[in-house]
């Protein structure tokens, strides 16, 4: 199924030179609208939305995850022609849905993010290769006021950094190292609207920060990798390739889906026997090797 809205060749330079490329209104109000009318009338997203700890000053935010995706409103999203082929054509080849996240920084909670690289995780899970991204779409405005996402502009181009261990998160890079990183690469707060989309590549370095706002800033984060590229590890069935019927551009807008959160398994972050767990809460330093 081909997408009628193609990256244009200006956002795929863009993206390979800076590591990320913002895509305005990818999505409008219309598709958007049942996913939030949900969220206001059940915030707890079936109960399954969960507040989890990360960086190193203890931060919290909610996050809401999937790795499988069903007919509803969500899992067409997770499939929609013009997400999956823009993963397809910066990534290089055929992708799959790796895993995603609902990610939500409560009104006036901190709701920090260190700076990281995704691919850091992704490469403990085993994927050999850094063929990986997240395309991001904005619920809420994102805003510097609301904790939006910071890149360091072209930090993709450092490779893989590893992961330090600190008190309370693994995620961190060695100070020293971080210093100069932010010296070097130009810090963009990538501030978004509605319906604004975002790919950005799994090494690309990133943060967020706090939500001052009086609004929930909610983000959808879907991270797709290339077929060729799946985990080494055997513990990873969850992130095998997956087959995926592409929806039609027009899927959501037409309300061709069946609910919102419905048929997608939506993992339960509080259950370390979930598949998702190890995804989204990593909480345990890994072996790197
Ligand atoms: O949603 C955010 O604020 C940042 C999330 C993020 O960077 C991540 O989960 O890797």
């Amino acid at each position: 199924m081909a997408t009628e809205h193609p990256l244009t060749p200006d956002q795929i330079v863009a993206y390979h030179r800076d590591g990320y490329v913002v895509v305005p209104g990818m999505m409008d109000a219309d598709e958007l609208a049942p996913a939030l009318q949900e969220i206001a009338e059940d915030p707890s997203i079936r109960g399954r939305l969960a507040t989890i700890h990360d960086g190193s000053e203890k931060t919290q935010h909610d996050y809401l995850g999937w790795v499988r995706h069903g007919d509803d409103w969500l899992g067409t999203a997770t499939r929609l022609a013009r997400v999956v082929e823009g993963a397809a054509t910066l990534i290089g080849e055929p992708v799959y849905h790796f895993h995603s996240k609902i990610v939500q920084k409560p009104a006036g909670r901190s709701g920090r993010v260190v700076w990281h690289q995704d691919y850091g995780g992704w490469y403990q899970d085993g994927c050999l290769m850094p063929h990986m991204l997240t395309c991001l779409i904005a619920l809420t405005p994102a805003t510097q006021t609301s904790g939006c996402l910071h890149m360091l502009k072209g930090s993709h181009k450092m490779g893989r950094v590893d992961r330090i261990r600190d008190g309370d998160a693994y995620s961190n890079i060695n100070p020293v190292r971080e210093s100069g990183m932010l010296e070097r690469f130009e810090d963009v707060a990538v501030e978004l609207q509605p319906g604004d989309g975002v790919f950005f590549h799994g090494n690309v370095v990133h943060s967020s920060g706090d939500n001052s706002a009086d609004y929930n800033r909610i983000l959808m984060e879907m991270s797709y990798n290339g077929v060729s590229n799946a985990p080494v590890f055997d513990n990873q069935e969850h992130h095998a390739v997956k087959p995926m019927a592409i929806a039609a551009d027009n899927s959501l807008r037409n309300g061709d889906f069946e609910g919102v959160f419905a048929s997608t398994p939506l993992c339960d972050l509080n259950d370390p026997q979930d598949e998702g767990y190890t995804i989204f809460v990593r909480d345990s330093f890994p072996d790197l090797s």
